[in-house]
């Protein structure tokens, strides 16, 4: 199987200026007539992407072609002698009810729904599938009305009538051209939430919600959260709506998150439905970004969208950076930074020490919905932030308005993007633009030298990045890098942005008053390593004292980072230092102002965020630190923690920064506590006494996690109770594949047999297996294999369902170098079994075989 590479991108040969599609919707056999108006561009071949379709009719201008003016393969339509221009009819059979791949149109549970992102619109017609194609769209639907009251697609509703035969047609044209990735159709029954908001501009703009029947009590936070993140992008970068309706469906099977197609937002129902009976502040937290996300692709992705996919950071990394600061200025900035920066530490640095590493734009591609990833999204936003570093935030804006200005209505590349940051500020880009070739984690150390008689501190910073799969040689980067200067004399602190551009360099800071502590890295100004060789007492003074939250959380990170790998080198439990016990007894004592960060700083760092330092990995070691250390810390904390949990009240649940805030320090307390005497009569009491669906989570967690006798009491109550709801049965599911005792694997077996469980649907999958190999390492890193042998078998049945799905579950097998020659060896296995398949998808093919040594 031949991979793609950005380096063969060629311009297309027509375009295609208006694209008329008629669905006449059925279950089997569904028709879809496209009527594409061409024109060509340059000489060559009209080749139109198609898979899974049956081809009824093929029309040239008002004649039907016969046989030996067309030909056609697996995946292509071409036309023989299609002139210049003209007009291509092409008849489709679609079968939605069979499309358990969740691409193209599919039927789940009496909706029918699309995903084209990023190459599904070739299961709906033969097509030029490719995002610098842009077409006008007039969507016709049918079907019959009885069945199905919503008939919906992008842009405006232009018709509604009733044909001769009962059926009826709805008609929808959207004036904006779009590439085929960005069409969606949606025709089912639902509940329909209304509101209106007028933009900036003084449109007034119709706001629709559909949901399943029975959930629209559920879809009013989603609702306002639409209208604050409208409200946000007319403030913060004069961005308003270009419609006059805007519509979100949520759909219980899908892929992903959402879909931003153009008018037309088709959501995960996970991510719309909420209330404070069944939402965690994290589902609230979630859907706000979520919603966020979607909106503000209508301008960065949709009316300005990629030339080709390798340039998916173009839109991906600029719109996750758009969330981003969405989300911290309706919340906490602090807390919002802490956890987008866990997921690099974590997942993106993974992924650029495992065989899929790629830089944010990646240069080969197999299957494209593999590179949909922590890398390109999450990478790819924090390149875009160094952009906003390196130019202020006014210099970013400017360069955002010129890009769009540019480019509107075009499909261009990520240098374009960067070309017009450049432009508008006059900043020299040009070394910068290595983020996107190059992957990999670059490791920073770093040298402090201070003069006490001259006051001068000089410090040298040096930067190498490892090599990657994909890459052998590494270049220098342009890397911003925050510093606080901290004295202890009580002089203000200082700040300064550092710009590393080569290998090694010196600054030099005169007249200071005394040899200061260096609080590096500030607010993670780049996606790098950094390491100090600071003590203990230095970290921990930089967790009292750094004037960002930020700064304190990392030093209490790289101190447990320190801490443990000390352990891990002498094989011995870590040796807890009485400042850190000072320090945790002071935060419960006297929380700060901000709850939130005071349980951040008592929090340990996870399993996967220590693994990002090793290799091998030590599994067993690192694990049982993690559970010894978090026993050492409740017993020497207990009348810290009792006091901190039993002063800390809720009245009556309310999502607002101060009450999540506070659940979050409660519940870090209760955490601890479930380790002690009284854990389990404590562990009750809070399911007991909970009025929200957070502190129920954390008791059944801190239940079992700590083993305590009730834990499968109180697991067997919560399911009774929320039979109804899937998502909160999703909940359950997560809990129990995070079981980490050996009954798991009974327990799992058990869930795939539950009423709720279906194979099919993504959310069930990703709640039980999904959750297991991520939120279990004890047991999914079984030094018997039994843990990846599970999740192999569970990946080899759902490549044959849904092959995108597969791709995802299987990531935690790929990376068998990290580990240690037993768990090497079983993993090898296992993805050698898997490549053997007969039938295995381009996606789960693709990333088996880069796996494999
Ligand atoms: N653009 C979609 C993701 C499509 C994924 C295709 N496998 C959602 C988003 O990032 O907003
Ligand atoms: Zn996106």
């Amino acid at each position: 199987r031949q991979p793609k590479r950005l380096a063969d991108y060629q311009a297309p040969i027509f375009s295609i200026t208006h694209t008329d599609l008629v669905f006449e919707l059925d279950a089997t056999a569904t028709r879809v007539t496209a009527t594409l108006t061409f024109k060509r561009q340059q000489p060559g071949r009209l080749l139109l992407e198609g898979q899974q379709l049956k081809l009824e009719r093929v029309r040239l201008n008002d004649r039907v072609l016969t046989a030996a003016e067309f030909a056609q393969t697996a995946e292509s339509l071409e036309i023989f002698a299609p002139g210049d221009t003209g007009v291509l009819e092409i008849v489709t059979l679609l079968n939605p009810e069979q499309n358990t791949a969740l691409e193209g149109l599919y039927l789940a549970e009496g909706v029918y729904c699309t995903q084209c992102e990023a190459e599904g619109f070739r299961r709906i017609t033969y097509y030029p599938d490719r995002p610098d194609v842009l077409a006008v769209f007039t969507t016709t639907i049918i079907a019959n009305r009885n069945e199905l009251p919503f008939l919906l697609s992008n842009g405006n509703k232009v018709r509604e009538s009733r044909l001769p035969d009962g059926r009826t047609e709805v008609v929808w044209h959207d004036p904006y051209p779009k590439p085929s990735y960005l069409f969606a159709l949606v025709a089912g029954d639902f509940d329909h939430l209304h509101d209106t908001y007028v933009t900036s501009t003084g449109r007034e703009v119709l706001l629709e919600f559909f949901v399943q029947k029975g959930a629209l009590a559920r879809s009013h936070f989603a609702m306002a959260a639409l209208k604050r993140a409208m409200r946000w992008d007319e403030q913060r970068f004069g961005l308003a709506y270009d419609l006059d309706r805007y519509m979100v469906v949520a759909v219980d099977f899908f892929n992903m998150g959402a879909m931003e197609n153009k008018g037309l937002n088709v959501f995960n129902s996970k991510f719309v439905l909420a209330d404070d009976t069944s939402a965690t502040d994290t589902d609230y937290f979630n859907i706000e970004s979520i919603i966020g996300h979607e909106y503000f692709h209508n301008w960065t992705g949709n009316r300005v969208t990629c030339r080709d996919w390798f340039q998916l950071s173009l839109k991906e990394g600029l719109t996750v950076f758009r969330d981003q600061e969405f989300s911290a200025d309706m919340g906490s900035p602090t807390l919002n930074r802490i956890d987008a920066v866990k997921v690099i530490r974590t997942a993106q640095f993974a992924e650029d020490a495992s065989p899929m590493a790629h830089p944010i734009r990646p240069e080969q591609v197999l299957e494209m919905n593999n590179f949909y990833t922590v890398t390109v999204y999450d990478k790819g936003a924090e390149v875009i932030r160094m952009l906003q570093t390196l130019l202020g935030k006014a210099g970013f804006n400017a360069g955002l308005a010129c890009y769009l200005q540019r480019h509107d209505g075009q499909a261009v590349t990520c240098d374009d993007f960067v070309q017009a940051m450049q432009d508008a500020t006059g900043y020299d880009l040009q070394a910068f633009r290595r983020w996107y070739s190059q992957s990999g984690t670059p490791e920073l150390s770093v040298k402090e030298q201070f003069d006490a008689a001259t006051g001068k501190l000089t410090l040298t910073l040096a930067q190498q990045t490892p090599a990657t799969a994909d890459q052998q040689e590494k270049l220098p980067l342009v890397i911003p890098v925050k510093i606080e200067l901290l004295f202890h004399d009580g002089s203000a602190a200082q700040q300064h942005l550092l710009i590393l551009d080569s290998s090694v360099q010196q600054f030099q800071f005169d007249n200071l008053p005394q040899a200061p502590l260096v609080v590096w890295l500030e607010d993670f100004s780049a996606p790098v390593k950094l390491s100090t060789d600071y003590d203990v007492e230095q970290l921990l003074a930089i967790a009292s004292r750094a004037s960002n939250g930020f700064a304190r959380w990392d030093a209490m990170q790289q101190f447990w980072h320190k801490i443990i790998k000390d352990a891990v080198q002498q094989s011995a439990l870590p040796v807890l230092p009485e400042a850190l016990l000072t320090a945790f007894r002071q935060w419960l004592i006297t929380p700060l102002a901000d709850l939130a960060l005071t349980a951040e700083l008592l929090t340990l760092p996870d399993f996967d965020t220590l693994a990002a330092h090793y290799a091998p990995i030590p599994v067993d070691a690192l694990l049982n630190i993690l559970q010894e250390t978090t026993q050492l810390l409740s017993k020497a904390l207990l009348p810290e923690l009792l006091g901190c949990y039993q002063q800390l009240t809720t009245p009556a649940y309310h999502y607002s920064e101060a009450d999540v805030g506070l659940r979050a320090l409660k519940n870090r307390c209760l955490h601890y506590l479930a380790f002690t005497a009284e854990g389990a009569k404590r562990v009750t009491a809070h399911y007991q006494a909970a009025n929200n669906m957070t502190d129920i989570l954390a008791a059944l967690h801190a239940a079992q996690h700590a083993n305590i006798a009730q834990a499968g009491e109180l697991m067997a109550d919560f399911a009774k109770r929320n039979e109804a709801n899937v998502h909160v049965m999703d909940k359950y599911f997560n809990v129990v594949a995070a079981n980490p005792r050996d009954s798991v694997f009974d327990a799992l077996e058990k869930l795939t047999a539950h009423p709720v469980f279906s194979w099919k649907n993504p959310n069930r999958v990703r709640a039980v297996y999904g959750a297991f190999s991520q939120r279990n390492a004890p047991q999914f890193h079984r030094k018997d294999g039994k843990g990846y042998a599970l999740l192999a078998e569970v990946v080899t049945k759902v490549d044959a369902i849904n092959p995108q799905l597969a791709a995802r579950l299987i990531t935690p097998l790929l990376s068998w170098q990290r580990y240690d020659d037993g768990r090497q060896q079983q993993l090898i296995m296992l993805l050698r079994e898997l490549a053997s398949l007969p039938m295995l998808s381009d996606d789960l093919y693709e990333k088996v075989h880069k796996s494999l040594p």
